[in-house]
């Protein structure tokens, strides 16, 4: 983030190969991370895979496949290294739902560490009547705290800092990265539940640290405009950069 002074992380939720190679291609000087959803690509092979980690060095971000495990540790620990897309072999950063408990953390902890992966959890969602609140959010970030071997961060719409905290819990070296999906400057939400808060909202007054931006950079896949995606890379770029300059400032 400091080295390319961004925290615009974009999510290429696209269905053909070509499209997101060209999306992750003109975004890539923007961001600090590309966030992918792997099994929507239909023409996907692992030439797909190579060429990203391509992309990945040329333009110096790093790769979080947004695969949201939600199994028992045996099982998902399987669907990180196994299977079709191998995810523990290419992902530097994946992320799992909290509610199985502690064993899912065990389990991918069991593939990623050795790799020197990074778990982000996911202690609150952007969706409307999201259930991930109150002592399920706490919970997740107790989760977080007991295996910081491992877990980086959190998908979350405001700062964890104090959550989940007991008295005495030393707190003071904790650092760990808020990433905040539910980011556009035009739109409120979409139609299916999705709401959307600025940058500034979600950076300077929510304290988070990362904005994660899809539709809202690339707009309808179907109408890709490789021109129109730079544009608007380098404006939630500027946003997002700007209100964390602001919050560190502060
Ligand atoms: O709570 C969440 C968690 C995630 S990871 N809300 C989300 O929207 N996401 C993901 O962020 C979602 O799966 C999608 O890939 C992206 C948001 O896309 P956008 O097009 O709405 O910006």
């Amino acid at each position: 983030m400091e080295r390319k002074q961004t925290n615009l992380s974009v999510s290429v939720d696209v269905t053909k190969a070509k499209d997101f190679l060209a999306i992750i291609d003109t975004v890539g000087p923007f961001v600090c991370l590309i966030k992918t959803h792997i099994d929507i690509i239909e023409d996907f092979d692992s030439t797909v895979i190579d060429r990203l980690q391509e992309l990945s060095k040329k333009h110096d971000f790093l790769i979080f496949e947004d695969r949201k495990f939600a199994d028992i540790g045996n099982t998902v620990a399987l669907q990180y290294s196994s299977g079709v897309y191998k995810i523990a072999s290419w992902a530097h950063i994946t992320n799992a739902h909290a509610v199985p408990g502690p064993s899912i953390v065990t389990g991918l902890a069991s593939i990623g560490v050795p790799l020197q992966r990074g778990l982000i959890l996911l202690a609150e969602m952007s969706s409307k009547g999201a259930l991930t609140t109150g002592s399920y959010t706490e919970d997740a970030v107790r989760m977080a705290r007991a295996r910081r071997d491992f877990v980086i961060g959190f998908i979350a719409q405001h700062r964890m800092e104090t959550i989940g905290a007991s008295e005495g819990d030393d707190l003071a070296d904790e650092d760990f990265l808020v990433l905040a999906p539910g980011v556009g400057l035009d739109a409120k939400g979409d139609a299916m539940g999705q709401q959307y808060r600025t940058p500034e909202e979600v950076v300077l007054a929510c304290g988070c640290d990362i904005i994660i931006v899809g539709r809202g950079i690339y707009g309808k896949s179907d109408q890709l405009n490789t021109e129109s995606v730079e544009e608007q890379a380098k404006r939630y770029r500027s946003a997002g950069w700007d209100a964390y300059k602001k919050r560190v400032s502060l």
